[in-house]
């Protein structure tokens, strides 16, 4: 039966996709950079529908990520299956290098790193007889390239000397290396062009994994650097993994971009980041391509992987759901709350009982290489609004707490009651680069406010709700300046919707995400 499907099949910042299956279920895995917990990993039984199911690095000892600059600290990660146990390897270019982690069961505890010397980022695994070989894109002695060696995967032990195996197929930064054993060949996949608007995937193959490699004679086997920029193509298609469905079908994940154009702007931006997309591989004559000719489409029908097992999740469970309620009588928040760095445990307390949630404010969201007071959700829609109930119990001068829609410290906008002259003043707050503007607005009566930021692919809108539910329109402030190609450093995320305290305490409730048709 042929089902229509929709990309991106993981909406919002959920890049560098890898994806394994075991028996009927799939699992993918996405990079993290400075956000806390780390790697998320998600299931799914159709490769459409995915549920975050927990994060591979839910310990400081598993991810330090102190002082770590933006779009640092956890870079690509590979997942694989193996005997009853899975494999999560990945870089924290902020310490460390490469490591790798195991579990028996994906929703965690992961175990501590077992590090491994060889450098790079990028790293894979392949399992293949009774060696792990291990596969990273670095530089020996000034050399780069695609470098191979042989591992323990449970110590991090290399058992052999690294080797260079591949220099790429001759596009710039050869990278997102994957090694896989098809039909009697080794297929060494690479990103190549970079992660930007040339970014594409190609395919190499040899008969042993230390090479020689032949390319493909029709590369790249997946790329849409020649599609036009507009609001149905998908731009910076690359970075990408293979798994063979139970009818033995095979697919593609892949990272690529939503650009903010409109049918009448066609710009080179994005805000929700580098997104997880899905393609159908098509082989023939022992080589691959994937999508339609090579191109990762929006839409596309096709056949999708049958199974037997019963949904073990609702459909508001799945990602893509359009809602997304926390009303805090949980033991533990939704698995989508993320924070930034290593955050401090003491500065944030559930109350199930009351349904809300403390924040205890240190730092404020400007200051670079902190852990700021911070608990937010991907925006993983450009249409979509985010609201909670806040009041703000402490008197400290100065002190500030709301909503904000944050990219990073140098770019997030933000709505909140500040403390001044011990009077609660709604303040909206813009900061794009080091310009920072500030406007107070009035005075806050009443304990608790119910405050709403409303995004579209041109503007952040804020409001406040007055008693009587009326959506009161405070100001705005542009989709573009929250965008990844605007920063100064190189940023590889997206924008947040987060609850946040800077020198005060404040207590939330009812903190909804919706997706809003337009
Ligand atoms: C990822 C690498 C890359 O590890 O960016 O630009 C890094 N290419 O493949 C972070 O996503």
């Amino acid at each position: 039966m042929q089902t229509l499907i929709h990309n991106p099949v993981i909406p919002g910042y959920h890049p560098d996709p890898s994806i394994c299956r075991v028996d009927d279920t799939y699992y993918l895995v996405t990079s993290s950079f400075e956000f806390f917990p780390g790697v998320p990993i998600f299931s799914s039984h159709d490769l459409i529908n995915w549920k975050l199911i927990g994060h591979c690095l839910t310990r400081p000892s598993q991810l330090p990520l102190k002082n770590c600059q933006v779009s640092e600290g956890i870079y690509a990660p590979t997942i694989r299956y193996h005997n009853g146990y899975f494999f999560m390897v990945t870089t924290n270019v902020s310490g460390g290098g490469n490591f790798i982690v195991h579990a028996t069961d994906p929703k965690g505890e992961w175990s501590e790193p077992a590090w491994v010397a060889q450098g790079g980022i990028d790293p894979s695994l392949l399992f293949f007889q009774d060696k792990v070989y291990f596969v990273s894109n670095g530089d020996c002695h000034g050399n780069s390239g695609i470098y191979l060696c042989e591992v323990n995967p449970f110590t991090g032990e290399m058992l052999t000397e690294s080797v260079l195996i591949s220099k790429g197929c001759g596009g710039k930064y050869p990278e997102a290396p994957h090694i896989y054993y098809i039909n009697g060949y080794f297929y060494l996949m690479l990103a190549e062009g970079g992660t930007e608007y040339g970014h594409m995937v190609t395919m190499q193959r040899s008969d042993s994994p230390y090479g020689p490699y032949t390319p493909c004679p029709h590369n790249p086997i997946l790329s849409n650097r020649e599609q036009p920029i507009g609001p149905n193509y998908i731009s910076c298609t690359g970075h990408a993994d293979l798994v063979q469905d139970q009818n033995g079908n095979w697919w593609m994940t892949a990272l690529g971009v939503r650009t903010i154009s409109t049918d009448s702007n066609r710009l080179l931006l994005h805000n929700l980041g580098r997104e997880t997309f899905l393609a159908p591989l098509h082989w023939q004559n022992g080589w691959c391509i994937a999508g339609n000719c090579g191109i990762l489409e929006m839409e596309f029908s096709t056949e999708l992987p049958t199974c037997n097992l019963v949904e073990d999740f609702s459909p508001g469970d799945i990602v893509k759901a359009p809602l997304l309620i926390e009303d805090f009588q949980g033991k533990i928040w939704n698995l989508e709350f993320t924070q930034i760095r290593n955050p401090s445990p003491q500065l944030y307390k559930l109350n199930s009982d009351e349904g809300n949630l403390t924040l205890y404010g240190r730092d404020s969201l400007s200051t670079p290489f902190v852990s700021p007071t911070f608990l937010g959700v991907r925006q993983n829609s450009f249409c979509q609004s985010v609201s909670v109930k806040v009041s703000c119990s402490s008197s400290q001068e100065n002190g500030l707490a709301g909503l904000t829609v944050y990219y990073n410290n140098e770019h997030h906008y933000d709505l909140g009651i500040r403390i001044k002259d011990g009077t609660k003043m709604l303040i909206f707050r813009r900061q794009i680069y080091d310009l920072i503007k500030e406007e107070i607005l009035f005075p806050v009566s009443g304990s608790e406010i119910q405050l709403e930021i409303v995004a579209d692919k041109e503007y952040y809108s804020f409001y406040y709700l007055d008693s009587s539910g009326n959506h009161i329109f405070l100001g705005k402030g542009t989709t573009a300046a929250l965008c990844t190609e605007i920063t100064r450093y190189m940023t590889f995320t997206g924008t947040f919707f987060g609850m946040f305290a800077e020198h005060a305490t404040a207590t939330f409730r009812c903190f909804v995400r919706q997706t809003l048709e337009r």
